[in-house]
Order: structure tokens, then C-alpha cells, then sequence
């Protein structure tokens, strides 16, 4: 794992342009998941750093250096953020791997995606218009997009990179200064994307990354009173703490709280098309995805056929070390390597196929072959809990509004996959599922930086990408003015 030759973010926090260690000097060690051993340290910070971190964004925000670009230049810096992503895409994606155990073509994908974001808000920034409102004669209306002021980006381990492109491209496009508090499990190229955003430019104060854990950092960040707006992905847990605390400022946020995502192979579906989607859609990233399509809903006619077709593919599947390069890696940590265990454990359903652990990956590495169980209760836990692993439950069903029902029956509603070649059932179906996003005849699991996406009750709420995250981070002015 070390022989990866590449140099590594020093456990320092990027407050006010300055690049400073934890008031505390704490540190913490991060571990490898390809091996269980630790690699690299970063700051633990707590409530004084935060503080700093915060009173520098005001200071960029509160008629600093950040406030007085204009939209197109905020724009160009997110642009040459974007290019500079791009250069360095592959040291990134080597500590992204190293940092989250994850496959590299998975992570050069997401360096991919990362200068994307910045790419697209970069263009986005001076493109969005307010209106012009006709009112009574001798007035004139304005109502004009502003930024919140500072907003704090609370994001897990899943895909740090990706994750601060996300929040932090449309939240810098609007004008916020940003304070970004990143996963304590795996947060290396957020502290790397941080030091090319200084070479690109950004006034100091604009971006603050401050690392930590997640109760005492995350806490002090998200119930900070000089905080204007919350982004936050993890945990429902940890998502109505967020939403508390901003309710007690009287501040705005967005919840990405994950899924239970069903994709429906109703009797019609191309089969071909769908197979290497449906297992994608659920070993992607090691089933770590908000999205990953974690229910397969089978019509009962193909129910044989199909399941017969997914027990072949998950008998080839292989996790394995990062460098390996296999159909998924290791889980981020041992914690979560046994959330994921004690779900197969209780699973109250026939195990019906399961892939393998490579032979060569390091025994200390968290490592969970991939399993398909079938047929599954809908009410079944492993039908309604998030298990965040590369575990899929198959779950026949009789016709469309049986289908519908299943779909719809948990508490969490984010993206939903429909195969079928009958036109006005792929559109009434979409119609009736209660989530933020629907693929039709196919499934890209957090693919799209141009979509909107988010989810509905315990999937959280706001919407992510596209141009509508732009309205996410700026809240609306209306400007009366009578000149009559
Ligand atoms: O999440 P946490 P965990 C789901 C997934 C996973 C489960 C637990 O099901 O198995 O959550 O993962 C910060 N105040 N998702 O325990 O704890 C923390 O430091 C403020 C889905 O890792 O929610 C990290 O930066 N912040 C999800 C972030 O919250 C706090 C991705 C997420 O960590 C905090 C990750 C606190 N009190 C997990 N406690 C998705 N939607 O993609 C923690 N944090």
C-alpha cells in the first residue's frame, strides 16, 4: 500500500488563507481500509478552530476581499480550480484511494466528476438572473439571488472529493465564504483540492476546511451562530441533529441522508441493458453510495430468469485492494465493516449468491464480498434499512401497483431506477414514486452533475446539482422601489 509514492496533505486546517494545526495540536490517525493500517494524521479540531474558521469567512464575506469579486470572477476562480483539479487528477485519485480503500478507476472517476463541479458552477456563476416584476405604475421590482453569507458544508467519507465539489462549487458560485468540516474517516483530498484552491486564487477566508470529528467539530461548526446555511451528507441520525441546531439559528439547510433506492424490472425490461446496471448500481463504491440502487423489484414472470442472471454475475464479483482494481474495495473503516456484518447476519432472507474477498488483499483490510439475498419480505430489514454495503435484496412483485406500493414502502425516498419499453407505464410510474430522481431503462448512481438531486423524508430534503443547487445557496431579495 505505501509503495504508492505521492505526497500526502500535512494534518494542518486552512483558516483565513493559513494552513495552521488544531489549537489543541491534537491530531488523529487515519487508516488505511485496503489494509487497516494507519498512513497519514490529520488535525482533531474542536470548538476554537472552528471559531477561527468562522470568523475568517465573515471576514472574507462581510465586505472582505471574496464579497468584492464580481459574479464572472468568482466564476473564472472556480474555472481555474476546475483546470487545476484536472492536472493533478491523479495525485488525487491515488490519495483518494489510499484515504477511502476505494478501486483507482473508481476514483479517477470522481476526480473526473470533482473538476466538473467546479467546471459547470464556474460557468454557472454569473448566469443567474433575478426577475424583473411588473407591479404598480410608478414602481419598479427587483427580486435578486444573494448569497446566504457563510455557509458551513458538513460531508461524510463516501467520496470526499466529489462531495466538496457538490456543496462547495455552487455555494462559492452564489458568493458564500465557505467553511467546509469533512469526514474524519477519510478527508485527505479535501485538505489537497483546499491547497489548489489557494493556487487558484481565492482570497483568503473564501474557503476554510477544518477537520475533525464529527461530534465535537461537526457539532461546533453546525450550531455556530455565525453560520448562515448548513449543507450536510451522512447520517439520518446526524441529519436531525443538523436540522435542530439550524432551527435554533433560524437558518436554512439541506439534508442528504441516503436511501433505500429501488431500480423495477417490470416483465418488458431489456435484461441485457439491465444486468451489468443493476449489479453497478449496488457494488459501486462498495454499496457506499446514497444512491446505490440497493432493492432490485422483479415482476414475477422473469423473476427465474433474471435472478438466475444476477446469481451468475455476483459469483464473479471481487473486492479487493485498491491497487488491484476489482469490481469494488474495502469498506472505510472496521466500524462500518461491522454495521454492514451484522445486517448479513440478521438477514431474514435465502442468501442467494455471493461474490469473494480477493486471496491476495491484506487479511487487516475491510473487506465484505458482495451478496445478493432473494426473495426478500418487503418489510424485511434488509428491504428497509440503508446497509450501506454491496448487499442486494431481490423482491418479486405482481403487477404495477404491487410495485409501486413496494417501492414506495420505506422511509426513505432518493433515486428509483424503471425498466420497461411500455411508454405510458414508464412515465405513470415515475409519477408515482415518492424520491428526488428517476432513471428510465437505466441507473447512474450519483452520475450527473447536471441533475438535480435530493431526496424526500428520511432521504433528507433540498436539492443538490445541477442549476437548482444555485438557488440552495442564495435566498432571494425583493427590491420595491417607488420612483413615481
Ligand atoms: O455518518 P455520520 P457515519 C449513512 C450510511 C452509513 C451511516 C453512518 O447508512 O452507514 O450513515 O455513517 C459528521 N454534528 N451515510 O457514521 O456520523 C461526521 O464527522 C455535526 C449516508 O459515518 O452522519 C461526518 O463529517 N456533524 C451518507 C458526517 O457528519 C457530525 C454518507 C457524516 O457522518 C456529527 C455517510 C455531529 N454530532 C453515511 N456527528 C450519504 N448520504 O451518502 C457526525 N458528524
Amino acid at each position: 500500500m505505501k509503495d504508492l509514492d505521492i505526497a500526502l496533505p500535512d494534518p494542518l486546517n486552512l483558516i483565513g488563507g493559513r494552513w495552521q494545526p488544531a489549537a489543541s495540536g491534537k491530531t488523529l490517525d487515519m487508516i488505511c481500509p485496503s489494509d487497516g493500517a494507519p498512513f497519514a494524521t490529520i488535525a482533531d479540531s474542536d470548538a476554537t478552530d472552528i471559531d477561527a474558521a468562522v470568523a475568517a469567512a465573515r471576514e472574507a464575506f462581510d465586505g472582505g476581499a471574496w464579497s468584492a469579486l464580481t459574479a464572472t470572477e468568482r466564476g473564472r476562480l472556480l474555472m481555474a480550480l476546475a483546470r487545476l483539479i484536472d492536472d493533478h487528477a491523479d495525485r488525487l485519485a491515488r490519495i483518494e484511494a489510499l484515504d477511502c480503500g476505494k478501486p483507482m478507476k473508481q476514483a479517477r472517476a470522481d476526480m473526473v466528476a470533482t473538476a466538473r463541479y467546479f467546471e459547470f458552477y464556474g460557468g454557472a456563476a454569473d448566469k443567474l438572473h433575478g426577475e424583473v416584476i411588473p407591479f404598480l405604475n410608478g414602481y419598479a421590482v427587483t427580486a435578486e439571488h444573494e448569497p446566504h453569507g457563510v455557509t458551513a458544508h458538513i460531508i461524510p467519507w463516501n467520496y470526499p472529493a466529489q462531495m466538496f465539489g457538490r456543496t462547495v462549487a455552487p455555494a462559492l458560485a452564489m458568493g458564500n465564504a465557505t467553511v467546509v468540516k469533512p469526514a474524519e474517516d477519510a478527508c485527505l483530498t479535501v485538505l489537497a483540492l483546499a491547497a489548489l484552491a489557494q493556487e487558484a486564487g481565492f482570497p483568503d477566508g473564501a474557503l476554510n476546511v477544518v477537520t475533525g470529528r464529527g461530534h465535537v467539530a461537526g457539532a461546533a461548526l453546525s450550531s455556530h451562530p455565525g453560520i448562515d446555511f448548513i449543507s450536510f451528507t451522512g447520517s439520518p441520525e446526524v441529519g436531525v441533529m443538523i436540522q435542530t441546531e439550524a432551527a435554533k439559528n433560524f437558518i436554512g439547510c439541506t439534508l442528504e441522508l441516503g436511501g433505500k433506492s429501488p431500480q423495477i424490472l417490470f416483465e418488458d425490461a431489456d435484461l441485457e441493458k439491465a444486468l451489468p446496471v443493476l449489479t453497478g448500481a449496488i457494488v459501486q463504491n462498495g454499496g457506499q453510495t446514497c444512491s446505490a440502487g440497493s432493492r432490485v423489484l422483479v415482476h414475477r414472470d422473469i423473476w427465474e430468469t433474471l435472478t438466475a442472471r444476477l446469481v451468475e454475475r455476483f459469483g464473479t464479483l471481487v473486492a479487493s485492494s485498491h491497487g488491484a482494481d476489482r469490481d469494488l474495495g474495502a469498506l472505510i473503516s472496521l466500524k462500518q465493516k461491522g454495521r454492514v456484518e451484522e445486517f448479513l447476519r440478521t438477514a431474514g432472507a435465502p442468501l442467494m449468491a455471493e461474490g469473494q474477498v480477493d486471496p491476495e488483499a491484506p487479511k487487516e483490510g475491510y473487506y465484505v464480498a458482495p451478496r445478493l439475498y432473494g426473495p426478500v419480505d418487503p418489510a424485511d430489514r434488509l428491504a428497509q434499512q440503508e446497509v450501506f454495503g454491496p448487499v442486494l435484496a431481490a423482491i418479486p412483485f405482481e403487477d404495477e401497483a404491487d410495485a409501486v406500493r413496494i417501492a414506495n414502502g420505506t422511509e426513505f425516498g432518493l433515486a428509483a431506477g424503471i425498466w420497461t419499453r411500455d411508454g405510458g407505464r414508464q412515465y405513470r410510474v415515475a409519477k408515482a414514486l415518492r424520491c428526488g430522481q428517476v432513471f428510465i431503462n437505466g441507473y447512474g448512481a450519483g452520475g450527473g452533475i447536471e441533475l438535480p438531486f435530493g431526496g424526500v423524508r428520511k432521504s433528507g430534503h433540498g436539492r443538490e446539482k445541477g442549476l437548482m443547487a444555485l438557488l440552495e445557496f442564495s435566498r432571494v431579495k425583493t427590491i420595491i422601489n417607488h420612483h413615481g
